[in-house]
């Protein structure tokens, strides 16, 4: 009997894709892979169809062809076949140490060097950097003062640069259906614009200056050759442990990899303090290896204060949720037990990629202050996180 079986559309093309990834990448699992591999392309429809909503008018002219040619965001790693700023995506094939075009340098002054080391110096994107990559990238880097009521970065816009606030206060807003909303400020601290570059998409929000203010700029292209690079390697170095983090379980392998991508490892010597109870939080953490005694002050008979261990923390557990979620001070203190790493995320990478695991902290939270009042009776139990 002869039967026509009928190819869906598009089949052909999907498997190719997939099958050049796959030989391109050599993956140790392919099953794995697949899963991240789909889950990326489904992303990137998604992403390509509110792309293309937004832009409707400035696509009306245009043929079927050129709509090809408006392509999904995407994460380098598959961004070879086509892409809508794709001259420079990252292909980490091509980048030998020979086809290197020189990269910018723009002289400073030692007193200017000075700053921007000092602005830099937390940076969680430059954090993981090799010192010689780190050295190119303060060379790449330019200054930029801005006037109060300033634009920087227009939201839908293409991305051209990097932003390390030096000083000043920078309103975030995001316009959706016509409505605009205040969705942040950075408040002489942080840094801006690193999405575009990372992921070849239009700019999230609008950033303003609400003062005056001085900015650290680092281009589109030199941005792309050394911290996208960076984040290749870090994405093949830690993609698997992220998957054994519990708090982590419910992201999918795109949201998996943008967490990897904006994470840095933090190295602490034995009895080290990595949080200060009563600080203001900056950084949320999770143990890569070693252990962590959680620590809360409390007055003894005498007056004094002394430290209680309350809970301890050892690999794939994370702390320095609670003051993040509930915007207040530090809760309790952290110290390194023996040698210890830990995965760090900046305030603002929290808010905006932990939004599906806050259900498990908050369940957590819940449970802090339920074992608070058996905490304080009977200093010497500890429990985990
Ligand atoms: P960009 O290149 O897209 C705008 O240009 C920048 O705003 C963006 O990079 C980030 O650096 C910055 N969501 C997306 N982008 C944000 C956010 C944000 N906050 C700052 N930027 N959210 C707020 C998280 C506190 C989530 C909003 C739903
Ligand atoms: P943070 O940002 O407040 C200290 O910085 C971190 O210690 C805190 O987030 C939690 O991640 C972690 N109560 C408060 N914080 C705790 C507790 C805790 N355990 C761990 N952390 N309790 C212990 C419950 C076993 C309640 C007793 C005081």
């Amino acid at each position: 009997m002869n039967r026509h079986i009928p190819i869906p559309e598009g089949l052909k093309e999907l498997l190719q894709g997939f099958t050049v990834e796959v030989l391109r990448n050599q993956p140790r699992d392919i099953c794995d892979f697949a899963l991240q591999y789909f889950a990326e392309q489904k992303m990137q429809r998604k992403e390509k169809g509110q792309l293309l909503k937004s832009t409707q008018e400035a696509m009306q002219s245009d043929s079927e062809d050129d709509d090809e040619e408006f392509v999904a965001p995407m994460i380098n790693r598959f961004a070879r076949r086509k892409s809508a700023v794709s001259a420079e995506t990252y292909d980490p094939d091509n980048e030998t140490e020979e086809n290197r075009e020189p990269l910018v340098i723009h002289p400073k002054t030692d007193q200017q060097t000075h700053r921007l080391k000092e602005a830099c110096k937390d940076n969680i994107l430059f954090k993981s950097l090799q010192q010689d990559d780190f050295s190119m990238v303060l060379d790449a880097m330019f200054e930029r003062l801005v006037a109060a009521g300033e634009q920087i970065i227009e939201q839908h816009d293409d991305g051209d640069n990097f932003y390390v606030i030096e000083s000043g206060i920078y309103d975030v807003k995001i316009t959706d259906n016509g409505v605009t909303r205040l969705i942040a400020t950075y408040d002489n601290h942080g840094s801006f614009g690193e999405l575009a570059l990372m992921y070849n998409t239009p700019r999230a929000t609008t950033i303003t200056a609400r003062t005056l203010g001085a900015l650290w700029c680092l281009d589109r292209a030199t941005f792309r050759r050394i911290i996208v690079k960076n984040n290749a390697k870090k994405r093949s170095a830690y993609d698997e442990f992220i998957q054994t983090v519990p708090l982590l379980s419910s992201l999918d392998a795109y949201e998996r990899m943008k967490v990897v991508d904006v994470l840095s490892t933090q190295e602490y010597t034995d009895g080290q303090q990595i949080i200060a109870e009563g600080e203001t939080a900056k950084s949320f953490y999770i143990v890569e290896s070693g252990q962590v005694r959680i620590s809360i002050g409390r007055y003894a008979p005498d007056c004094e204060i002394e430290e209680i261990e309350i809970a301890t923390c050892t690999r794939g557990q994370y702390f320095g949720e609670l003051a993040l979620v509930t915007n207040k001070p530090r809760a309790a203190s952290a110290y390194a037990v023996g040698d210890v790493k830990c995965l760090v995320m900046d305030v603002s990478a929290f808010e905006r990629l932990l939004g599906p695991c806050m259900e498990i902290m908050k369940r957590n939270i819940s449970n802090y202050q339920a074992q608070k009042a058996s905490c304080l009776v009977d200093a010497s139990s500890p429990s985990s996180t």
